[in-house]
């Protein structure tokens, strides 16, 4: 189950002021005896580091271990402020502060791309929809294996499992027996939180922004309640996706959707004490989340790209600090 839309639009707002997530185009997987085989020193993960859908396949590549292997899967980080040609990468090696090692664009034999747009034109020149990370890139047939996050994340699971420590193989995030579990939650926890965000900041009609808004808080209430019972994991006692996938919203909620995208019903430090309780564990608990995570470069991003919804693009101040301790 992807999360796009599938109305193939390629627009990002309609007549109606709703915004419209367009559908991703790259969408295979990594596997033996497809089209693209596993294989070390040939596929480069490339990645906003304030995006949350990215996001999500670093935490990923980070719990299955392929930081450990050289050359298993390079992260690549693209500068924080997506402009009018979209993506571009950092025009330094080592930015500061990033967690992960970015190495900007040293794509071997891509050096002199300057922008995300440069990959997806070689990999199709007659690509006109938007250039979104995160992107799978298979420096062998130079093209794109996926830029869809949610298949992403799922086919990490197990692409790699040939070539990374024992430890790491065998583990999912996607369990056989929780699957149709997962699959609901995964359902509405995208359409009104990790997509409802946006659909709220985005909306260029009062009514848009409060048909969305309203679900959106709906949705945090009933996580709330889930968690209520003390637990650290949505689902199964264990980590799933589900986790990872609420994660990458939620951690940018009090920092940027609370008042950059006008989700300012509650915060989540003062209004929902379960579901910030479960982010701090994640957070200073889980290497493989604070690690990835970037508040700097996630604030700069959304304040900065968006000059319809702020522009004087002033980045604010707080709220400090943007995560509270484990044991607040
Ligand atoms: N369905 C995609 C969505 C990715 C997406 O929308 N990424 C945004 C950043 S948060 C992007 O790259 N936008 C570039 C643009 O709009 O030009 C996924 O989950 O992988």
């Amino acid at each position: 189950m992807s999360d796009s839309h599938k109305d193939g639009s390629t627009k990002w707002s309609s007549d109606d002021g709703q915004f419209r997530r367009q559908v991703s185009s790259f969408r295979d997987d990594i596997q033996k005896g497809g089209r693209f085989e596993p294989e070390v020193g040939r596929y480069h993960l490339v990645v906003s580091l304030a995006c949350p859908w990215a996001h999500r396949t670093l935490i990923v590549r980070k719990l299955k271990g392929f930081d450990q292997v050289p050359d298993l899967l390079p992260v690549h980080v693209v500068d924080s402020l997506l402009g009018p040609e979209g993506w571009s990468f950092v025009p330094y090696d080592d930015p500061p502060n990033l967690g992960v090692p970015g190495t900007g664009n040293k794509i071997p034999g891509h050096e002199g791309k300057k922008r995300i747009r440069d990959l997806y034109k070689t990999a199709d020149p007659e690509y006109s929809a938007r250039c979104t990370v995160p992107i799978i890139w298979d420096n062998k047939n130079n093209t794109v294996v996926s830029n869809e996050s949610s298949e992403i994340i799922r086919n990490l699971n197990t692409a790699f499992d040939d070539f990374i420590p024992d430890r790491f193989r065998g583990l999912t995030f996607y369990p056989e027996d929780l699957r149709a579990h997962i699959d609901d939650l995964n359902g509405w926890i995208y359409d009104t939180v990790n997509n409802g965000v946006y659909k709220s900041g985005f909306a260029t009609a009062q009514s848009a922004y409060e048909q969305n808004v309203k679900p959106l808080f709906e949705s945090l209430d009933r996580i709330e309640k889930i968690l209520s019972d003390g637990r650290n994991y949505v689902v199964g006692g264990k980590l799933t996706e589900v986790d990872i996938r609420l994660y990458t919203t939620i951690v940018r909620f009090d920092p940027v959707y609370v008042g950059h995208f006008k989700c300012n019903i509650k915060t989540i430090r003062a209004g929902y004490p379960h579901i910030d309780r479960w982010l701090r564990n994640l957070y200073w608990n889980e290497p493989a989340f604070k690690d990835t995570t970037d508040f700097e470069h996630i604030k700069a991003h959304y304040y900065q790209s968006h000059p319809q919804i702020n522009p004087t693009r002033i980045v604010p101040v707080g709220p400090l600090p943007p995560i509270l301790p484990l044991d607040a």
